[in-house]
């Protein structure tokens, strides 16, 4: 399959890299790191340990079968117009936060899937990107329900053995993760700790109250997710990503825009009663950015 990766930051790498030893892969993303790919290869290190040869560019190859979208979630809409050029049959959303596959279906005909995944990943230097954690993919319907362009599209992730989920309940699943994502991202960018430090203590209250306030946004919306299960969700990956910086941790220590407005900020834009968690850690984290000319 001709497959795109735009946002070939860590993630994008990495699962590019995978599935790049089946299936004919560009990787879009920023220099230095895709002239390296192009000359050298993809080194994967971590947790697996191989080199892959895709394509590498700055600019969108003129056709794709499936575009995997791995920008961060602000930058969604510009990855959508660069995507018209390649006019890809469908287009998989693996990113943080919600609202991603609407901005990506406006201005593209392509089939959007949305997704997640659990992969972890690290750019180690330009070329060669770590897995910090064997994951999986889960992918469907942005709307929900059976989805044959989602089933011939995991078939092709599973070829390339990266072990992929089809899901008729993806709005579900996205709606858990932006809970995790709620409870954690925040909390450990502003404390600078790893994700391990909310296994306990008063941290980890304030990120069960966020998953908590996620979950009830949720279920206001019509989608059906108790308190209790966002709570264990994300003292799941509390646990089984301990020792790992989160994203917005990793965006504050480069000081870098993050993707507060798609996660805490999306919880308060979507909720009908207060939610003070998510505003009061969505203040903070706007409050910094702003600090830094990183938003008006
Ligand atoms: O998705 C993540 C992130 O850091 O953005 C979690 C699940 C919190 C893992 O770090």
């Amino acid at each position: 399959m001709r497959i795109l990766v735009f946002g070939a930051g860590s993630l994008g790498s990495l699962i590019g890299g995978l599935l790049a030893a089946t299936h004919d892969v560009t990787l879009v993303g920023r220099e230095p790191h895709v002239s390296t790919v192009r000359d050298q290869g993809l080194e994967i290190t971590g947790e697996i340990e191989t080199t892959t040869y895709p394509d590498a560019d700055t600019t969108v190859p003129d056709s794709a079968e499936l575009a995997i979208v791995t920008v961060k979630s602000y930058d969604t809409g510009e990855a959508a117009q660069a995507l018209r050029a390649a006019d890809p049959d469908v287009v998989l959303s693996l990113q943080n936060g919600l609202g991603n596959e609407e901005s990506l279906s406006e201005p593209l005909d392509g089939a959007v899937l949305a997704g997640t995944c659990t992969y972890g990943a690290r750019l180690v230097e330009p070329g060669i990107v770590g897995c910090t954690g064997v994951g999986t993919v889960t992918l469907g319907a942005r709307g929900g329900g059976d989805s044959a362009v989602a089933e011939r599209t995991a078939g092709a992730f599973e070829s390339a053995d990266v072990d992929t989920t089809v899901a008729a309940d993806m709005p579900r699943r996205l709606w858990e993760k932006l809970a995790i994502n709620a409870g954690i991202n925040a909390i450990t960018a502003l404390a600078r700790v790893e994700n391990g430090a909310l296994a306990e203590g008063a941290a980890g209250d304030v990120a069960a109250r966020a998953a908590a306030e996620t979950a009830r946004v949720a279920r206001d919306s019509g989608v059906e997710l108790p308190d209790e299960r966002a709570i264990d969700r994300l003292e799941a990956v509390v646990e089984t990503t301990a020792p790992n910086r989160s994203s917005m941790y990793q965006d504050l220590e480069a000081g870098q825009r993050t993707e507060i407005d798609a996660i805490n900020g999306a919880v308060c834009e979507r909720a009908s009663e207060p939610v003070p968690i998510n505003e009061t850690l969505t203040a903070l984290i706007e409050t910094w950015e702003r600090g830094r000319n990183l938003r008006s």
